[in-house]
């Protein structure tokens, strides 16, 4: 019973009224999440329990030192704007103690959850996908004059694709689980893209390319979306908020959301980008980001979401190769399908390279 898991954690966290109800959440691959329901003179009050992924995450303090100073200065600049922060920004609930997390076995924090709005893992309306776009646009104007060097590194290399390549190397070379004798076509596939891989981080290397605050997880339920209005209301899931590249949070947004099936689609056939929604969260986030990111930022952004979603196949690869040790799985298999899913993706992605291209540099608005 869900309750019994996280009994022992509640009473030290400052959460107003009586306990009514928990359930778990299970749209993450990386932290246990909890929806609790409390109520306060006849008010229901909801909140995010999380249990911290520490195989993931091997310094859970660092994260939440990171989620301090961002939503500190998100919130300051929303009130400066005159803007009301409440629901824009993530709210951490205290513990009793006064701390961003307790420790107890594992490592627990506790936000404030956002009312009336939806995190979706489909969009449901084009509108949606277009807010989603200008959320993560804003996200990344917002942070554009954060400073870098105050921000721990939660994840080292954490989109450093050439590292990933070598890590996957390495898996298959170890072969822990005993699964590389059947994925001849799969890791065929990494090693044809690997030099198109590494080109971001390249130029980050070459400073080319502008290392900024980014999210790093843009997937389209990190997005709140308002029940009523359909805007977009705030972007949570602030774990991995690093130093990194616009564009992989451009791409991995579109790579989420703009396919035309999940993540783990088992059927390949289904899978292709969907053009109207790229084209929507596309128009959204520029709205946001035209300005301040350079044109040759904004130029490689169709790079974006073919790098990334390449380093996402080959991420669930080397783990399904590894016997599934870092994202959450729903069965023996579901790595090499998310894996597959991402290949099929990006095959679709490069054929539509051209007009993908021609919708970006402004020749096909
Ligand atoms: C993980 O936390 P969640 O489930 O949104 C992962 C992302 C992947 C994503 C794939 C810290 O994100 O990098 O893109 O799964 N987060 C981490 O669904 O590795
Ligand atoms: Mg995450």
């Amino acid at each position: 019973m869900v309750y019994n898991q996280i009994k022992q954690v509640l009473p030290h966290f400052r959460f107003e009224g009586y306990y009514v109800s928990a359930e778990e959440l299970h749209s993450g691959n990386i932290n246990n999440t909890y929806h609790l329901q409390y109520r306060k003179n006849g008010v229901p009050m909801h909140y995010l329990l999380q249990n911290v992924n520490t195989y993931v995450f091997h310094d859970p303090y660092a994260v939440m030192e990171n989620i301090e100073k961002i939503t500190d200065h998100l919130r300051r600049k929303y009130l400066a704007g005159g803007v009301d922060p409440t629901r824009r920004v993530l709210e951490i609930i205290p513990t009793i103690d006064g701390r961003t997390m307790h420790k107890n076995g594992g490592y627990w924090r506790a936000y404030r959850y956002i009312e009336n709005a939806t995190a979706y893992d489909r969009v449901m309306r084009p509108k949606q996908f277009e807010e989603a776009g200008r959320a993560f646009g804003e996200f990344q104007r917002m942070l554009c004059d954060f400073p870098a060097g105050e921000l721990h590194t939660t994840i080292p290399d954490f989109h450093n694709t050439t590292k990933r390549f070598y890590a996957f190397v390495r898996a298959v070379s170890e072969d822990k689980a005993g699964r590389v004798r059947a994925l001849e076509p799969e890791i065929e596939f990494m090693f044809e893209h690997r030099r198109a891989m590494g080109t971001i981080v390249r130029e980050l290397e070459r400073g080319v390319l502008p290392l900024r605050v980014t999210h790093n997880d843009t997937k389209i339920n990190n997005v709140m979306i308002d029940n009523d209005t359909d805007k977009a209301v705030c972007v949570i899931d602030l774990d991995t908020v690093m130093p990194g590249s616009a564009l992989y949070d451009y791409g991995d947004a579109i790579r989420f959301g703009a396919s035309t099936a999940a993540e783990d689609e088992e059927d390949t056939s289904k899978i292709a980008l969907d053009m109207e929604k790229f084209k929507l969260f596309t128009r959204g986030f520029l709205s946001q980001v035209d300005g301040f990111l350079t044109p040759h930022e904004i130029e490689l952004l169709p790079l974006g979401m073919r790098v990334i979603t390449c380093e996402l196949a080959m991420r669930f690869l080397t783990d399904y190769i590894e016997g599934d040790l870092y994202f959450k799985v729903k069965s023996p298999t579901h790595n090499l399908i998310r894996a597959r899913a991402q290949m099929a993706l990006l095959e679709d992605m490069e054929r539509k390279a051209d007009e993908v291209q021609a919708f970006i540099d402004g020749r096909n608005k």
